[in-house]
């Protein structure tokens, strides 16, 4: 190199070059900075018959029947997973599909708590089991609703804001005798059980969230008939879903009535981001947007004008392909899975920007109810979490009103039919000895809360 001004010039040219590079990363560190709003929620989610342990339900005799079977058909649903080896042992083994003790969190919640705020978090999410507080039609257990008062006294004086689900997928005996959520009387029952909750929990809670996810309960429990009751009827499932969505507008109104306009009631709202196979194909295109409004959109407009702010769930992108006697007879799904989770779960975190960009215009509150994936060794966990957030940081950036987020879960738990061995926690629970581990990604989730910035 010949320069005029000799080793001198290039001396002053690499000083400049090094004060560019470090305006630039400063520059660069500004924009890519995502600070969340003040306030911020920030938490992990459970939910009672995944964690509690000691439950009886229809999800604990349904288990008690159907262990056997499906440790039978796990190499035929899990065979072709990468990790199958590893799960092998775990999924055929009929005490997976078990819940029992699962997490012995009732018993243990304080412990737990106290590890969510370790963690940084501000905010928890759970859920309050119905079957316990009410056992046996019209005799209300004391000593559970006892039990949930400090459980949600142990969040409080924790600094954790309580988001109460009411009802997460399982129902008491009784209920299941008569017919479960086709029968219009669940409605009222329900109603029964909510005021009650109401009358004796309601001057703790702020955020209520009386129904979980009613449109994938609806069609694991009556359409694709893999969960209790395991029926395989459309109509059958549509009715169940009208019933929960009338439950929700019913323990909307109640909640409202008894509390006043300070609290807030949600849905969960489970979200798939539903894209076409192929891009430019009509039929694919207009499959996943059926797909998405049948399996997910019909129900949000039906609970549009009871709801002060929006639950999303959301997992997973499902890639939608036009095809005769597909999984849904004219849709099939066709992920890439380029990447995935333990479950096989594509992981694709652009599809939370996605959602919450399609729900600008809801003009509510947002709140992600959960987000997560089974990943055991822990590996892929951090970068789930940091990408999923930096695309909700995005979404904020640009208009939408997210207020909080809920990781899934905050331990390990029992994965409904697919029991044990799918670990989502941030926790990792030894089973044996019920021991807690905390996750090295759960570190960085708590850095996150805790600086309110990614
Ligand atoms: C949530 O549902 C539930 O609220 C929570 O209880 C659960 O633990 C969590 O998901 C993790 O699954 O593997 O093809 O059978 C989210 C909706 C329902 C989406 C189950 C995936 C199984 C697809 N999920 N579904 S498959």
């Amino acid at each position: 190199m010949h320069l005029k001004g000799g080793w001198e010039e290039v001396l002053k040219i690499e000083a400049n070059k090094k004060f560019h590079f470090v305006i630039h990363s400063i520059i660069l560190v500004i924009i890519m900075e995502k600070r969340f709003p003040e306030n911020f929620y920030w938490g992990a989610a459970t939910s009672a018959h995944q964690v509690e342990g000691g439950n009886r339900n229809d999800w604990s005799e349904w288990e008690k029947e159907n262990a056997e079977r499906l440790a039978r058909e796990a190499e035929k649903k899990f065979g072709y997973l990468p990790n199958w080896s590893g799960i092998k042992e775990q999924a055929q083994d009929p005490q997976n599909y078990i819940s029992g003790r699962a997490c012995d969190h009732y018993n243990h919640y304080e412990a737990d708590f106290d590890i969510a705020k370790s963690l940084g978090h501000n905010a928890h999410r759970f859920s309050i089991e119905w079957s316990r507080v009410e056992p046996e039609e019209g005799k209300w257990d004391e000593k559970e609703i006892e039990h949930y008062r400090q459980v949600i006294r142990a969040l409080r004086s924790r600094g954790l804001e309580p988001f109460v689900t009411l009802w997460h997928w399982t129902d008491p005996l009784w209920i299941r005798d008569i017919g479960g959520w086709e029968n219009k009387k669940t409605i009222e029952y329900f109603s029964r059980y909510v005021e009650k909750i109401i009358d004796e929990l309601g001057s703790e809670i702020k955020f209520w969230l009386p129904i979980n996810e009613p449109t994938i309960y609806t069609g694991h429990s009556y359409i694709i008939g893999v969960f209790p009751p395991q029926i395989k009827n459309y109509f059958r499932g549509n009715r169940v879903l009208k019933n929960l969505i009338k439950a929700h507008k019913v323990s909307y109104g109640l909640i409202h009535q008894k509390l006043g306009s300070g609290v807030n009631v949600g849905v969960a709202h489970n979200l798939h981001h539903d894209v076409p196979y192929r891009e430019k194909n009509l039929f694919d295109r207009f499959s996943a947007k059926i797909l998405d409004y049948v399996r997910e959109r019909r129900s949000m407009k039906w609970t549009k004008n009871y709801e002060d702010f929006i639950g999303i769930n959301y997992y997973y992108r499902d890639t939608v392909k036009f095809t005769l006697g597909g999984r849904y007879i004219l849709i099939d799904i066709k992920n890439p899975n380029t990447e995935i989770s333990d479950l096989g779960w594509d992981i694709y975190a652009t599809g939370i920007y996605y959602i919450l960009k399609s729900l600008k215009n809801c003009n509510k509150p947002i709140y992600i109810t959960e987000n997560g994936l089974a990943d055991a060794k822990d590996e892929k966990r951090e970068r789930f979490i940091k990408e999923h957030l930096y695309c909700v940081a995005k979404a904020i950036k640009e208009g939408v009103d997210v207020r909080g987020y809920f990781y899934w879960s905050l331990l390990d738990n029992f994965e409904w039919d697919k029991g044990f061995w799918p670990r989502f926690g941030l926790v990792e629970i030894d089973y044996k000895t019920m021991e807690r581990k905390i996750r090295s990604s759960a570190r960085v989730y708590a850095e996150i809360c805790k600086n309110n910035v990614i």
